[in-house]
């Protein structure tokens, strides 16, 4: 198999769905109203981890854009766990694609203590051959979440999968420190945006003497 010819659409699928996943969040910024989206980033798999992950899973190499979702990869990070419900139905709506699966590892954390929303996509992309659907997951978490997911992953290459107790001991405890803090964050946000709303509530009296709902 030529690498380059089997990764060609799902580089350009990641290029598109950055460009698109972007785009979700621009339209917030242009209404000036809090976006959902903090930021996105995208990659396609490295070919060692696609078969590192073939041989895992017993995949043949003639099943691999089937049975491997995440070759093209795109990570949404949102500043609140509340905003990760909002992108979903977002990409829900969404007609450039179909969502093929949903996988909330938020809801039921892994006992790693990832936590996460993947949504596995099924994307139509344009070559001059025609149109090739391919595969594409998406990973929807907090900054707090990415944050713990990226120093796990690396430490992760770095022991190889197999943890010292104390480290996996200890990344347990540091997940449940992300999870207080997105918890706490929310709270904070919650009580900013009621205080927002007796402030301009107060104005809108002195001003115009309209309250608004
Ligand atoms: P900006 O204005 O530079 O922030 P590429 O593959 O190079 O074509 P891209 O999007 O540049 O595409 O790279 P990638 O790796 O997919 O995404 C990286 C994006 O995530 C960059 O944004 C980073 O700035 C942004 N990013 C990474 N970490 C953080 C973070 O902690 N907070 C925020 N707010 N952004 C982060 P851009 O799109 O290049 O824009
Ligand atoms: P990458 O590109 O190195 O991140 P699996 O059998 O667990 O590999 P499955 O069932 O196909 O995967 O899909 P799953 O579990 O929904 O998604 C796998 C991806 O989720 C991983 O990709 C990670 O990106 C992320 N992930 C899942 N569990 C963990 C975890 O415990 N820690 C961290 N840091 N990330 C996790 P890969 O294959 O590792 O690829």
């Amino acid at each position: 198999m030529i690498w380059d010819d089997f990764l060609a659409p799902y580089k350009q699928a990641v290029e598109e769905l950055k460009v698109k996943l972007k785009g979700m969040r621009t339209q917030f910024e242009r209404e000036n109203i809090h976006s959902p989206i903090e930021f996105v980033t995208g990659r396609v798999k490295p070919v060692p981890s696609i078969l590192d992950k073939a041989e895992k899973k017993g995949i043949a190499i003639d099943q691999l854009g089937e049975e491997v979702q995440d070759i093209a990869g795109l990570r949404m990070m949102c500043q609140f766990v509340d905003d990760i419900k909002t992108v979903v139905e977002l990409l829900r709506m969404r007609n450039d694609f179909e969502i093929i699966e949903e996988r909330d590892y938020i809801s039921h954390e892994k006992s790693s203590g990832y936590r996460s929303y993947h949504v596995v996509i099924k994307y139509p992309v344009q070559t001059i051959y025609g149109e090739k659907k391919i595969l594409a997951e998406i990973q929807i978490r907090t900054l707090a979440m990415n944050f713990w997911a990226t120093i796990e992953h690396s430490l992760n290459y770095k022991y190889r999968g197999q943890f010292p107790e104390d480290i996996k001991l200890r990344l347990q405890r540091a997940a449940e420190a992300a999870y207080l803090l997105d918890k706490e964050m929310s709270e904070i946000a919650l009580e900013i945006q009621e205080a927002q709303r007796v402030f301009s509530r107060k104005t809108d009296e002195g001003g115009s003497g309209k309250v608004r709902p």
